[in-house]
């Protein structure tokens, strides 16, 4: 592709942290997305180890799951080449751009942020100030590359909204510096469930019983599925608000076998909860396979991978930096 072709496409950002096994979750609300997209637009797909941060991490399995992430971007088909796969902390404008920012959002909208109380409660021996300005950095990632769209999980989508309530409070003082962001979700598949606790969404940080990992093996798989919490009806109806366990193994079941839900709940009918588990354990198992093949394979170059992540930090760097500069000129910043 010619460098003109590039640069005429709209900007796509988007992340994933570092923090745990990436979950069917994680893949189906987002990655997924990322795939579909990925031609469309120019992209930047950053592994945000700096976000992942907020919570206490052992620092060498922080290390691994972040090569891990890189490898398993490229195994669920992003392309190293076109796409700009890096780590947020090799490009130390994330952070310069955050601090500007936080000068610029109220401690009373980062208090509203629903997952800084979800958070604060799980752990609540460090609430630390990092936990609160998550939302900030998350502002900074997207706002440093003038990103149109950032396909993201339902859970993100509050953090959206406050980054371009930022924007454009910077833009109303300072002119048109940064392009305001559209969330882009495919409704249906944007919050997969636990499987334990289908009241709560599926997250790679909860035990490891209530999610599926990319990387989980077929016998890992039938076990989680096996014992995924149902509900005491025998009827397999989409009912997420009554039957949330049931209505989760269909949207799993839909989102990877590219049925719709209607067409899925008709193939089920008759049939009882043992089949449907049975089903969505064989199309998970199936829909993974080519990704932890191609993973395994990925993950035994190490020093492919490294190339990928320092020439696309190198990349990104240099787009970040001419929006840091433009907003460091703005606020007045000296600049020599
Ligand atoms: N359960 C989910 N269903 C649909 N989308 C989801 N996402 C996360 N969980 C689900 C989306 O995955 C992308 C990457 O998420 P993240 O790593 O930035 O952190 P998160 O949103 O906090 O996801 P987790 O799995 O719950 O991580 P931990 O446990 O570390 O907090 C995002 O687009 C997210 O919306």
């Amino acid at each position: 592709m010619t460098e003109t072709k590039i640069k005429t496409k709209p900007i796509l950002f988007s992340g994933v942290q570092p923090s745990g096994a990436i979950t069917i979750g994680n893949y189906i609300g987002a990655i997924r997305n990322f795939v579909l997209l990925k031609d469309s637009y120019r992209c930047l797909f950053s592994i945000v180890d700096l976000h992942a941060l907020t919570v206490r991490r052992e620092p060498a399995l922080l290390r691994r799951r972040t090569v891990e992430l890189a490898a398993l971007y490229i195994a669920c088909g992003l392309d190293p080449e076109e796409n700009l796969i890096y780590c947020q902390s090799h490009v130390p404008e994330h952070a310069e751009l955050t601090w500007i920012l936080s000068c610029y959002t109220y401690m009373g909208e980062l208090s509203r942020m629903t997952q800084f109380k979800a958070k604060s409660e799980t752990n609540s021996d460090n609430i630390n100030a990092g936990l609160f300005t998550y939302p900030v950095l998350m502002a900074a990632d997207i706002l440093l590359y003038q990103t149109q769209i950032v396909p993201v999980g339902a859970d993100q989508k509050q953090h959206l909204e406050i980054t371009r309530d930022i924007a454009q409070r910077f833009n109303a003082l300072y002119g048109d510096v940064f392009v305001v962001p559209e969330v882009y979700m495919h409704k249906e598949t944007a919050k997969i469930m636990s499987l334990s606790d289908p009241s709560r969404k599926m997250s790679k940080s909860d035990p490891e019983e209530s999610y599926i990992s990319l990387l989980d093996s077929p016998d890992d798989i039938r076990r989680k599925l096996k014992r995924a919490v149902t509900d005491s009806d025998t009827n397999i109806a989409f009912d997420p608000e009554n039957k949330p366990g049931v209505s989760n193994l269909i949207t799993i079941y839909s989102a990877l076998s590219g049925d719709s839900v209607e067409k899925t709940v008709k193939h089920f009918n008759g049939k009882g909860y043992g089949d449907l588990k049975k089903e969505v354990t064989e199309v998970v198992i199936e829909s993974l396979k080519p990704i932890q093949d191609r993973f395994n394979e990925l993950i035994k170059d190490k020093q492919y991978i490294n190339g990928i992540l320092k020439y696309n930090a190198e990349r990104a760097g240099s787009i970040a930096q001419r929006t840091l500069r433009k907003v460091y000129k703005k606020v007045g910043l000296y600049q020599l």
